[in-house]
């Protein structure tokens, strides 16, 4: 129950008082006016509340007074002062009081008074209510009466709370939606959005943020997890987190393991590389490899390539050897006079001082004898040991010593006239023909006796 005091002046500014409440003057529009009772009988009635400002939506109760003045007569006793209210609607408001005379007050001398305290209970906002004021009692002739009297017109403001509600509301929170099912080629970033529309954010930098993974360069992984963010407002609510988010991000090229088959390969034949590319983030989307040169013996590479799903792309490079055909079986072996040893046939054997002709064939893929220069990379007598065991073969006739492999187109191969003049008899000697291909090896035998 509030009080209608001074204290309440913010929110009851034409409290008056005819009962001089807490020393505010009488209230200007106290009612007096036209309230007979019985001939002769005069009581005058002032109220000390009239215009109340509320707040809105709440129920509140003030407390008021009326007070009654014995002014003249004889009639009058046993008064008792009720209220009769006309409400504007319901709950708008509600006002009761009551209060009886003292014994003997109509034998009062004029001026005496007694109180009537009235409360008002108030909830919404009304104008001009009414409240009347109305005695009731006995007549000194022993007669019931009642007389309604003065209207005291009641006027109750809403007016909105001057203390703002407590923030119980946590920020809103909004995040783009990220596609997590796709791989990505880089690292993605969540946008993020917070507002709060009751105390505000407890950091404002939280108004915009990003959460972003952070993959290196070279890596790829299917779980790239960006950070959490939880957002509060300055009244400490907080919003449910948002992230981590889990992406998908590949930023590693794929791996080449690229090979060629068949390796080695013989001289103008047919080869194929393969990249045999893999990649542990998004796949391979496409791999390949150059086409593989056999035009030249030797070690040789051919360049091969693959790209991923996301645009990352590979290269390697796969080595492969060209090398000399065996002409059908006819080749790569040191050909009669010389038997070759490795298919059997027993060591040669030569009269010393001769000149042996040493001769071999190397051929491309397609059984052509190769002549081109720089066939022979090396000629070396390897090894010697003693004795002349062998098969012996005739003496070829007399040639001019060679001195290093010359092709003979004649009959398509390569030929070197051995002079064995400085080798000694009884002696078996090896010998290692070595070709431009680096790994053709031809070694054959001959004993000298
Ligand atoms: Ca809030
Ligand atoms: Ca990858």
């Amino acid at each position: 129950m509030k009080i209608l005091t001074l204290k309440n002046l913010r929110r009851s500014v034409a409290i008056a008082a005819g009962v001089a409440l807490m020393g505010v003057a009488a209230p200007a529009w106290a009612d007096t006016a036209g309230f007979v009772q019985e001939p002769g009988d005069t009581i005058s009635v002032e109220g000390n509340f009239g215009h109340i400002d509320h707040v809105c939506g709440t129920t509140e109760t003030y407390s008021g007074t009326l007070r009654v003045t014995w002014t003249s007569g004889t009639h009058f006793r046993n008064g008792t002062a009720v209220t009769a209210v006309t409400q504007n609607a319901v709950n708008e408001y509600a006002i009761s009081g009551s209060a009886t005379a003292p014994a003997a007050w109509e034998t009062s001398p004029a001026g005496s008074t007694f109180d009537v305290p009235v409360t008002v209970t108030v909830k919404d906002s009304y104008a001009n209510g009414n409240l009347n004021f109305m005695t009731q009692g006995t007549k000194a002739n022993g007669q019931a009466w009642t007389n309604g009297a003065p209207t005291f017109r009641i006027t109750v403001d809403c007016l909105p709370d001057p203390t703002p509600p407590p923030d119980t509301t946590p920020p809103t929170v909004t995040c783009d939606e990220p596609d997590t099912s796709a791989w990505y080629g880089s690292n993605q970033s969540v946008n993020c959005t917070a507002s709060d529309s009751g105390s505000g954010l407890a950091d404002a930098a939280d108004a915009s943020f990003s959460l972003s993974t952070d993959v290196a360069d070279g890596d790829e992984t299917d779980s790239a997890s960006t950070g959490s963010k939880t957002v509060c407002d300055a009244a400490g609510n907080c919003a449910d987190p948002v992230g981590p988010y889990t992406f998908m991000v590949d930023r590693k090229s794929p791996s080449l393991s690229p090979s060629v088959s068949p390796n080695p390969v013989i001289l103008n034949g047919t080869a194929t590389a393969t990249a045999n590319a893999s990649d542990g983030g998004s796949g391979i989307a496409s791999e390949g490899c150059d086409a593989v040169d056999t035009s030249t013996v030797g070690a040789q590479s051919v360049d091969c390539d693959a790209t991923d799903n996301v645009g990352n792309a590979g290269s390697a490079s796969a080595r492969y050897t060209v090398v000399y055909g065996d002409c059908g079986g006819t080749g790569l072996k040191v050909r009669q006079p010389i038997n070759d040893t490795r298919n059997g046939q027993a060591v040669s054997q030569f009269k010393q001082g001769s000149t042996v002709p040493v001769k071999f064939r190397a051929c491309d893929a397609h059984g052509n004898s190769i002549g081109a220069a720089g066939v022979v990379s090396s000629f070396a007598l390897v090894s010697k040991s003693a004795g002349a065991a062998g098969v012996e073969e005739s003496t070829p006739p007399s040639t001019t010593p060679d001195t290093q492999f010359r092709w003979d187109s004649t009959d398509s191969q390569w030929i070197f006239n051995l002079s064995t003049k400085s080798y000694s008899k009884n002696a078996t000697y090896n010998f290692e023909i070595r070709l431009n291909d680096g790994v053709t090896v031809i070694p054959f035998s001959l004993a000298l006796k």
